[in-house]
């Protein structure tokens, strides 16, 4: 699958994916990153992206001229390409969201701002606008290697084992159940000794319902999204 990025910052792209899981992906040519610069579609002798906002204010805005011949060079090779705005003005972006995305076998065009925002008219060249949560971010860049990370993972042939696959999608609605390995005891904390035991149904019935406890208390709006 081809991530494609529209990007001020295109070096950004490479290191975070050089080891790793999604690295490997890249390696056996499952899945591939193609940053785009930004900046030769800047206007003019200074390659400008951005201008003052009309109606006064702090803070520049990204044109929209740069971003739409960007996205036009990109698709014209690539009609069928999803195409991503990432900004805080966007759809919450979660592990149903990621499904999606890895199902979109066509690629993803992902666009990254900066600045303090970008002219509005840019939203109606997107087919969906997303966020990675409610924080201030720089640019757009992190939010789409986020975005790339967790589709990238659940492309066929990605994770080592896919079982854990399924696990993670009861996972999605639990918080985990708590995990120990060796040794026994650590520190004077001792492993539950039910862990230890070689009962294996009862092992599974003790971290469901530790996996339960923990998402009431720390994560209530997990299970009441269950009920939507
Ligand atoms: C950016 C995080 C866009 O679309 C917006 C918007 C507001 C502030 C900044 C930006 C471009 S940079 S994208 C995600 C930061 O409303």
């Amino acid at each position: 699958m081809d991530f494609y990025v529209i990007t001020l910052f295109p070096e950004m792209f490479e290191s975070p994916f050089r080891g790793g899981m999604i690295g490997r992906a890249i390696e056996q040519r499952i899945l591939a990153i193609h940053p785009h610069p930004l900046r030769p579609y800047g206007l003019g002798r200074y390659k400008q992206v951005d201008d003052a906002p009309y109606g006064g204010g702090s803070g520049m805005v990204m044109r929209p001229e740069p971003i739409a011949a960007a996205i036009d060079a990109v698709c014209a090779g690539h009609p069928a390409l999803w195409k991503v705005l990432l900004t805080p003005q966007g759809e919450i972006f979660n592990q149903a969201l990621a499904r999606e995305f890895a199902a979109k076998t066509e690629g993803i065009l992902l666009i990254a701002g900066r600045y303090e925002g970008i002219d509005e008219r840019v939203r109606s060249m997107v087919d969906q606008e997303i966020s990675i949560g409610d924080y201030v971010l720089s640019g757009g860049e992190l939010a789409a290697m986020v975005v790339i990370e967790a589709t990238g993972r659940l492309l066929a042939g990605v994770l080592g084992n896919p079982d854990s696959l399924k696990e993670e999608s009861f996972a999605e609605r639990t918080l985990e159940y708590p995990q120990y390995t060796r040794p026994e005891e650590f520190r004077g904390m001792r492993v539950p000794e039910i862990l230890l035991s070689g009962d294996h149904a009862k092992i599974r019935a003790w971290r469901e319902a530790e996996a339960r406890r923990r998402t009431a208390r720390r994560r209530p709006d997990l299970l009441e999204r269950r009920k939507f």
